[in-house]
């Protein structure tokens, strides 16, 4: 079975053309014989065929549970998903693999964190740290520790141009403060955290860090050791990999410390009526049949990026940013919402008091699929009193021709919209 990395050149430079043939769905076309220009990355990436294939591959050659059995197919399984953990650790440079807990995606993996801590004594009085530009997945399960615990939920304010009151964010943080649970990079502004800071800033007051990793995976590398987080929680889907997949990182001492999340198979030592014992990490975390296709295919989806030159994707993708950003500009009545000084290749706007869904509606119509509403971000909406936005989310293999053709639309619908 070939991979990612067989099939693929290892491109020094970035030949982004090569790459789209990678991806079957960036070939096709929409309504008729629109040429699909896929500008919602944010919301969920393509598949490139290696990720496909290995899926295909695993329910086609080697599908059987992990972890149970003697026979053949079922050592083929189980090596394949511990052997996915070890390349996923690798990716994200973490310290072992056992720290790589498998789970449905980001929303999951915050879940747990969130559950777990409520689970361990939290004290009532202490605070947890999130931010107003959170992903409602960021959001909720605080919401809900805080209601069953009695703890408190302090929020960092966003600047108009999207980006986090650092000095509010130092007045916030005590020896009350628990947790920090904060987006690497805005799935509605774009704006990119300054994480490291916050982290060490965090850590100087006694409180653990979570990282909301769901939009940065996919645009830069990440290496929890140097970024110092003790939870980091990310998606398959949104970074070329299978969607019902992801992860939670978490600090072998930190996960060891917290109870387990969900019961059943696979996370016990020993059940009887007198009382149960639980596996070591990572399996204490992950209770029943686990997505044995999807980490395969993630671990795929890993080899896929690994055998790109990020340095060169990120060029690339900046460079998109900027074109977008000053083609956009020039549109009459457009206002692009969220101008932080360091920003991913997302861009929310709005054309003068048209409800996005309406410019969203337009443009698929045209072939270009936008993400519109609110992004899961209600309570970032309301500060900026406005409805929503319509997102144009970029990924690496998005080009310059697709800003155009996406400006062309707009351009030509604006005189619609009046
Ligand atoms: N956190 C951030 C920053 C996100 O952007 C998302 C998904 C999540 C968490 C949740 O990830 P999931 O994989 O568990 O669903 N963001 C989006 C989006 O912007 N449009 O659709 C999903």
């Amino acid at each position: 079975m070939p991979t990612s990395t067989d099939t693929v050149a290892r491109h020094t430079s970035f030949d982004v053309e090569a790459v789209r043939a990678l991806f079957p769905t960036l070939q096709r076309s929409v309504h008729g014989d629109k040429p699909l220009v896929y500008l919602d990355n944010a919301a969920t990436s393509q598949k490139p065929t290696a990720v496909i294939d290995r899926v295909r591959k695993y329910y086609a050659e080697d599908n059987s549970n992990v972890h149970r059995g003697v026979h053949r197919l079922s050592q083929i399984a189980t090596d394949a998903y511990e052997g996915a953990r070890e390349r996923i650790a690798a990716f994200i440079n973490a310290a072992h693999s056992h720290e790589i807990i498998y789970t449905r995606g980001t929303t999951e993996g915050i879940n747990l964190v969130a559950f777990t801590l409520g689970q361990s004594g939290l004290d009532g009085d202490a605070d947890i740290i999130i931010s107003e530009m959170e992903h409602h997945s960021n959001i909720v399960p605080w919401q809900m520790l805080c209601e069953r615990t009695g703890a408190n939920l302090r929020v960092i304010p966003v600047d108009d141009r999207g980006e986090l009151r650092y000095d509010a964010y130092r007045e916030m943080l005590s020896d009350r403060t628990a947790l920090v649970a904060i987006g690497h990079i805005s799935n509605s502004l774009g704006t990119i955290n300054p994480v490291r800071e916050m982290i060490r800033d965090a850590h100087a007051a006694g409180a653990l860090v979570l990282i909301d990793g769901a939009q940065s995976t996919q645009h830069m590398r990440v290496d929890v050791q140097e970024l110092d987080c003790d939870f980091f929680a990310f998606s398959g889907h949104k970074m070329f990999g299978p969607t019902g997949i992801g992860v939670l990182y978490g600090k072998e001492s930190i996960l060891n410390d917290l109870p387990p999340f969900q019961g059943g198979g696979d996370m016990i030592d020993h059940v009887s009526f007198d009382g149960t014992t639980y596996d070591s990490l990572p399996h204490k975390f992950e209770a029943g049949t686990p997505h044995i296709a999807g980490a395969v295919g993630l671990a795929e989806a890993v080899a896929f990026i690994e055998s790109l030159d990020m340095e060169a994707v990120a060029a690339h993708e900046s460079d998109l940013l900027a074109y977008a950003t000053e083609q956009l500009r020039a549109i009459d009545g457009l206002r692009i919402v969220g101008e932080a000084s360091e920003k991913a290749s997302v861009i929310s706007f709005l054309i003068g008091e048209t409800h996005p869904y309406d410019v969203g509606t337009l443009l698929d119509q045209m072939g270009i699929a936008v993400r519109t509403g609110h992004h899961c971000t209600e309570p970032l909406m309301d500060r900026y009193g406005i409805p929503g936005t319509v997102r144009a989310s970029f990924a690496l293999y998005n080009t310059r021709e697709d800003v155009d053709r996406l400006v062309d639309a707009l351009q030509r619908i604006q005189p619609m919209l009046a």
